[in-house]
C-alpha cells in the first residue's frame, strides 16, 4: 500500500504518494532518507552548528524546521514550474552532518569532510545550517572539486569583516573564502545587502534598497553577467529577507527583501552552471507561524527545480506567468 511515512518506505527516488500533510515521517519534501548515493542528483543534508553567531542562536534547530515546513511543498506540482521536480531529478535526504559542539575546533574539518564525501559521489548539495559560518567548510569543498567558485549571496551582511586565522565566525568567513581564492569575487555578486563594510572585498554588493529601486530583472542581469558560465553556488541566508518575511533568524536588520522578491531572484537564475546551495540561518525559536522555514523551503524547492529543469523536466504553463 503505497500511502504515507516515504521517507522510510519509499524503494526508489522518484516516487511520490499521498501523505497526511499534518502526520507520518518527515524529511525535506518527503524525500527518502539514504545515503546510497547511486545515480543520486542532489544530496540534501544539515549542518545544525550554531556557536558561530554574533547575537541570537537557535539556528542548530534550522534543519529539523525546514523539513516540517515543506510538507506542502511536496504534494502538489511545483509552481509556478508546472512539473513534478522528482520525476526527473534523484533526491535523497541524508540526514544531517554529525558536529560537536563540545570540540569547536574539529567543526570545520568535519563539516568539508561531509561535504567532500557527497561531492565525491557526482552528487551536488542542497544543505541547510546552522548559522552562516558552515557556507565555508561547504565552499571550500565545493571548490576543491570546481575550482573557485562563484558565489551568489543572499544576506542582509556582507560576512567579509575583519578575519583571524581559525576564528569560528558567522560574520568573516567570507574574507577568509576570498582571501584563500576559494572564490572568485570578480564573479560573485551579494545581494539583499543593508550593513557597511568599509571595503567591498571585489565582491559585486546589489543593497536591497538598488533591487527595490531597480528591480528584479535588472539585478539578474548583473549576477549573470558577472557570473557567465563559471561554476555558482548560492548561499542563501535567510535574513537577507526582511523581518516581516523571516523573523526567525538571529541577526535581523529592517528593509529586507520581501519572499516574492528572493524567489524570483532564484527563479531567474536557471541558466547558470548551479554547482551547490545552501540555506541558512533559520532560528526557530524566534520564528512565528513558520514563515521563515516556509521561506527557506520554498527557496530551497525551487533551486531544486532549476536542477530538474536542467535534467530536462518541462512544465504545463497555466494562467499569466
Ligand atoms: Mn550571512
Amino acid at each position: 500500500m503505497s500511502k504515507g511515512d516515504q521517507a522510510f518506505r519509499a524503494k526508489g527516488n522518484n516516487e511520490r504518494w499521498p501523505e497526511m500533510t499534518y502526520g507520518g515521517a518527515l524529511s525535506f519534501l518527503r524525500r527518502r532518507y539514504s545515503r546510497d548515493l547511486e545515480g543520486v542528483d542532489v544530496v540534501v543534508s544539515g549542518v545544525p552548528y550554531d556557536a558561530a553567531v554574533s547575537y541570537r542562536s537557535g539556528c542548530r534547530l534550522g534543519p529539523r524546521a525546514i523539513r516540517e515546513a515543506s510538507v506542502q511543498l511536496a504534494e502538489l506540482k511545483a509552481f509556478p514550474f508546472g512539473f513534478d521536480p522528482f520525476e526527473t531529478l534523484s533526491v535523497v535526504d541524508w540526514g544531517d552532518c554529525m558536529v560537536d559542539p563540545h570540540h569547536p575546533e574539529t567543526v570545520p574539518a568535519d563539516i568539508e569532510a561531509h561535504a567532500a564525501a557527497i561531492l565525491e559521489s557526482g552528487a551536488k548539495m542542497l544543505t541547510f545550517g546552522g548559522d552562516h559560518f558552515v557556507a565555508y567548510p561547504l565552499i571550500k569543498a565545493h571548490a576543491e572539486k570546481y575550482g573557485p567558485i562563484s558565489l551568489i549571496q543572499f544576506d542582509a551582511h556582507c560576512d567579509t569583516w575583519e578575519d583571524e586565522p581559525g576564528r569560528l565566525d558567522h560574520g568573516s568567513m567570507f574574507a577568509r573564502a576570498a582571501s584563500e581564492g576559494v572564490i572568485d569575487v570578480t564573479k560573485s555578486t551579494q545581494i539583499g545587502l543593508r550593513t557597511y563594510n568599509d571595503s567591498d572585498h571585489g565582491f559585486e554588493i546589489l543593497t536591497t534598497p538598488w533591487v527595490h529601486r531597480n528591480g528584479i530583472d535588472a539585478a539578474l542581469d548583473v549576477i549573470k553577467a558577472r557570473a557567465g558560465d563559471t561554476p555558482v553556488y548560492i548561499s542563501f541566508d535567510v535574513d537577507g529577507l526582511d523581518p516581516a518575511f523571516a523573523p526567525g533568524t538571529g541577526t535581523p536588520v529592517a528593509g529586507g527583501l520581501a519572499s516574492w522578491q528572493a524567489l524570483e531572484l532564484i527563479r531567474g537564475l536557471g541558466s547558470l552552471n548551479l554547482i551547490g546551495m545552501d540555506v541558512v540561518e533559520v532560528s526557530p525559536p524566534y520564528d512565528h507561524a513558520e514563515i521563515t522555514a516556509l521561506a527557506a523551503a520554498t527557496v530551497a524547492h525551487d533551486w531544486l527545480c532549476l536542477m530538474a529543469q536542467k535534467n530536462g523536466a518541462k512544465g504545463v504553463e497555466v494562467g499569466r506567468l
